[in-house]
Parts: C-alpha cells; structure tokens; sequence
C-alpha cells in the first residue's frame, strides 16, 4: 500500500466526522428555552397578576439574557383552581392575562427580537366550570363523552362510595360525584379539572383542532403538561369496571396521599405514546408548509425508559425534548458528586444516539435552586444546564438566583398547599414558595407590580436580589449566566464530545471538548475546599486558563490553574480551558 493511501484511509473518516459535526443545527437545537409563569412575570396595570402586556414589554430583557425562545405556562380561559392548568376554553385567552390582541401582540413583537414563543398545552384536563363540562352535565351527549365516567359504587348502609381507589395528584378520591347525571367524573388533578376521554375520537380530534389554532397564530411549538396521564386503562378489559390500583411499597404515608398507590391504570400508559406520535404528526404538517420546525417538549416525571419513548419509537417521532428532570428529582444540595454524575448519565446513556439531550433544573412546580441546593451553587448549577451537551431551559427568575419567597397559611392559594388542610406542613409540598413575583429592582414589589397587594407576596430580601443590581454588578448570578448563554454558542459546546467524573465526594467535573479546544467545568458541591487533579482527563495537561467564576471565587478569568493540582475552594464552580492542547 502507498504512503499516499495510507494517509487517505486515515483522513476520510477524520473528514467524514468534521462534516457531521458542522451540520446547521435548527433554531431549537441550540437556543435557551426561557419558562415565564405569567402571572408572575410582569404586571402591566397594576392589578397584582402579571399578564401579556407585561412580557410583551419585557421581552428585551430575554434578549439580553441570551434567550431565543420562551415558553409561557397557560395564558388561556381559566377559573384558575389550579391557577391556569384547569382551562374552561381553549381557544381564548384568561381576561385577567389580557387579549388576544394583546396576545397577537406579544407575538409580533417576539417575531421581531427572533424570539420564539412556546404555549403551554394541557391536554390531559378541562375545567368543570367550561361549556365542554356544563354540556355534559345537561345530558349532551357528544359533551357528556368528552369526560370519564363511572357509576359510584353503594355500601351495606347504602350509602355511595366512588367507584374505586384511585387517588388524585393533589390527594383524596380521584373521584368526584355529579347528581346531575348520577355518576362520578375522573379528575386526575383537581376537582375542578375533569379528564378528558382520549377513548372518543372526537375529543382526539378537538385537541388536534386546539394546537392547529394556536399554530395558525404563529407559535413554534407547545410544552405538553402532565402527559403520563393522558390515558386510562381501557374498563372494557377488565368487565367494563375501572379496577383499584394495587398499594405502592411506601406504607408510611396516609391513603390520601398519591404515592399511596402503584399507578399502573392511570399512568405512562401505552396509548399515550401513540398520541404524542400523531400530535407530532400535526406539527410536521406545519412544517411541511413553511420549513420551520415547530417543537414538542413533554412533561412527564417518569422512569428514564419510559421518558424516552416520547422521543418515538424509532419509526414514528414525537417530542424533540421530553423533559429531563433529573436535575430536580434526583439530586439537591445534600448529594454527592458521584450521585449528581449519575443522575446525569441517566439521560445521556438512555437517550437515542440520535436525539438531543435537554436539562432543565428548575420550573414552576418544584422549589429553586437557591432552596433546593443551596445560593452558593446557583452558578454552578447554570453551567451544567447550559453546558452539558443538549438544549438548556431556565426557569424564570434562576438566572438571578431568585431563593423559595414565604407564604404564610393564610396567604397559600396553590390547591397543592391548601389541600393538605395543614397549617404547619402545607409548604412541603405547596408551589406558591416558587411562584413568588420576578424580582425586577428594589422599588415597591421588586417592579413587579404598581398595585398595593399582588397575587402571591413578594419573596424577602428581593431589596438585594433582583435584575437592575445584578446588571449593575459585574460579579453578578445574572452576568454568569449571560456569559453562559454566549459561551454554549462555542462550537465546542454546540458540537464537543463529553466526559464527566466525580473527582472525590465534593468535586464533579466535566470535560467538553472539539476540534483541539478542551473546556473544563468543575462544580465543589460542598463546604471544603480541595487541591484536585484534573490530568484524569485525557488531554489535560499543562495549564487551564479561568474562562469564567461562580460570583464568590477568588479567582478571575485569565488566572492560570495547574492541572495536575488545581486549588478548588469550598462551593466553587469553574469553567477553565487547557492553554496547551495536543492536536
Ligand atoms: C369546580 O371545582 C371546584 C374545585 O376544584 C369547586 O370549588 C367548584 O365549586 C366547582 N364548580 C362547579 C360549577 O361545580
Ligand atoms: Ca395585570
Ligand atoms: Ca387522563
């Protein structure tokens, strides 16, 4: 063989490889999703509850961030027992939220600054105050099939009981009696949000109808709630009669409580895949028209087998992001670095080659970062969102480090606190902490508001903690992650292969790396400080130059680290980049 073949076996697959690695990514693939709650975000006309105005003007400040696309939890029609997920018409906006002007609005002023915007689809639920329910419960029949049904069940003292054991999210019977019609509806969540019968192909037809109209507005894409519940085991197999589910292995907790039971009926069911494949189906159909992928993101805390079955089954697609929870469900402040690199090899390892991870490490139903680990990692925690390999979301409000706000008893209004009926534990499990108003500055209600009461009280120490003095402040939660969001534009975070190691019990770090550049990102997750050795890396050796701190470190970009034995303070994260690379 001649040396010039030999040089051609070994360059064409080097070649082969460069070309797969500059393939254009599409807008989704390399943007931050930004979550607004928006009763939270910004309130236009002082009525203490943010709305589309209040985005609409805000939306520079996504811009600024780094961020091109957000998506909104539900703008649309709601008696708001569960705050916007109980949805009495899905074709309208909540008066309280605005217009659908002002939502045409907000949508052409995004289209402007290239910001995408993502609507929240809540399929799985109505609300027992729309015309849908009021309809059925008048014995209108193509309405009375939209929701499930079933026949209580009576005791020895003949007294009605629901028609088995099944619990709802938000504790007690799933179960809720109507006499109008004799018989109980199910609602999976609250009382006030009947499940929709995905069994009647008309109310599968109706849902289409919903994301075709909101598409036709111009949106690129929905985040779907509470997808692993969407289907119901099929009665007919089982005599017509929904069966009990059997008990859950934790005893400890009470027979109210939804973990009490094993929920092989009413969850992850078979069917619900299939109907994430045909929504999928309704999206490409927009995008076979105009070329612009419209995305599916789905909500679903579930086991990582079953998470990924909403990417598709290998001939059919579904969601471009099932969400990846594990930064919320798997680890907190309390875990180890061995622990956290587990829970993040989870999705890496599961995932199809061929689909893109996703890491989201906060949302409007779990408590912040600041809370949940601790304010010294809150940096630490935007660099694995924002460099890990895939597509990152923030909750609004983590780029600044916003911490859990207090809401008293009094004050708790999220169904999930109130219906604990427990004035000492309900913030266990209450959003409201989470859901406290963006803090913008320190003027009356962090800027969020010009009213004299807003809808949930202002977190404390927002005086300290908001937009305007973090902007003013170089060393700043929010210019960390600013510089986040431009550094994960690099090639070497778009494209870098990725390794990661749990160095000690405090220490993770991770190595990304593409083309000759090598960056390192180590996050101490604990109060001691450690001399490390990052040469377990190959390729790292020599000298790693500070690209960027968490606000406390002492060190600042430029400072040169030694590899072999790098100094790591207690709580500090570290992106660094080898200075001498072999190529
Ligand atoms: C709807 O359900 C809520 C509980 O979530 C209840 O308070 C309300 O009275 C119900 N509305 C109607 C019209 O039944
Ligand atoms: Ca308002
Ligand atoms: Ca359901």
């Amino acid at each position: 063989m001649s040396a010039k073949w030999r040089i051609g076996i070994i360059l064409l697959p080097v070649l082969v490889l460069v070309q797969c690695q500059v393939k254009e990514l599409d807008w989704w693939e390399k943007t931050v999703f930004y979550q607004i709650y928006p009763r939270s975000f910004k309130d236009s006309d002082g009525d203490g509850i943010g709305d589309l105005n209040g985005i609409t003007d805000s939306l520079e400040y996504l811009k600024e961030l780094g961020v091109g696309a957000t998506w909104l939890s539900p703008i649309f029609k709601s008696p708001m027992y569960d705050f916007g997920y109980d949805i009495s018409d899905f074709y309208a906006i909540q008066e309280e939220y605005g217009t659908m002007e002002d939502f045409e609005r907000l949508l052409q002023k995004a289209k402007e600054l290239d910001i995408k915007i993502v609507l929240d689809f809540v399929p799985n639920h109505g609300s027992n105050e729309s015309v849908w329910f009021e309809e059925a419960l008048k014995g209108h029949e193509k309405y009375y099939n939209y929701f499930v049904w079933e026949d209580g069940v009576e005791d020895e003292n003949g007294k009605l009981n629901p028609p088995n054991n099944w619990v709802s999210v938000f504790r007690k019977s799933a179960w809720e009696y109507r006499k109008e019609v004799g018989k109980y509806y199910l609602h999976q969540f609250v009382i006030g949000q009947p499940d929709l019968n995905y069994r009647n192909p008309e109310v599968v037809e109706e849902m289409k109808n919903v994301i075709r109209f909101w598409l036709d507005k111009g949106i690129a894409g929905f985040r779907v709630d509470a997808i692993a519940h969407l289907f119901e085991v099929d009665k007919t197999l089982f005599g017509g009669k929904y069966p009990d589910e059997p008990l859950a292995q934790n005893r400890e907790i009470d027979p109210d409580n939804y973990d009490y039971l094993d929920h092989i009926y009413t969850k992850d069911h078979e069917e619900t895949f299939e109907m994430v494949y045909q929504w999928r189906d309704v999206l490409d159909e927009y995008k076979a028209k105009d070329g612009f992928t419209r995305v599916m993101m789905t909500e679903a805390y579930s086991s990582p087998q079953i998470t990924m079955k909403y990417f598709g089954d290998g001939v059919r697609a579904g969601a471009q992001m099932p969400f990846n929870f594990v930064l919320i469900s798997e680890v907190s402040g309390s875990s180890t670095a061995a622990e956290l690199k587990y829970a993040l090899d989870k999705f890496l390892t599961f995932k199809p080659v061929d689909k893109l991870a996703n890491w989201v490490a906060g949302n409007h139903d779990n408590n912040r970062v600041a809370s949940r680990y601790s304010v010294e990692l809150v940096d630490g925690l935007n660099m694995i969102v924002m460099l890990l390999p895939g597509i990152a979301v923030t909750y609004m409000g983590e780029e600044i480090g916003m911490v859990d706000g207090y809401v008293s008893w009094e004050d708790t209004v999220d169904p999930s606190g109130c219906n604990t009926d427990d004035p000492i534990n309900y913030w266990t499990v209450s959003r409201d902490p989470e859901r406290t108003p963006f803090q913008w500055n320190s003027e009356k209600n962090a800027g969020f508001s010009t009213g004299d009461k807003t809808w949930l009280p202002v977190a404390e120490g927002y005086e300290t903690l908001n937009v305007e003095i973090q902007k003013s402040t170089s060393r700043s939660h929010l210019n960390v992650y600013k510089q986040l969001t431009r550094l994960r534009n690099e090639p070497v975070f778009r494209y870098g292969r990725f390794e990661s190691v749990a160095l000690n019990p405090d220490i993770f770090a991770f190595k990304r790396w593409h083309d000759g550049e090598i960056y390192v990102t180590v996050i101490n997750l604990k109060n001691r400080d450690h001399t490390i050795d990052l040469t377990y890396f190959e390729h790292v050796v020599g000298h790693l130059e500070v690209v960027l701190t968490d606000i406390r470190s002492k060190k600042v970009p430029g400072d040169l680290l030694e590899a072999s034995q790098a100094e790591i303070v207690a709580h500090e994260s570290l992106v660094l980049k080898v200075v001498h690379t072999l190529r």
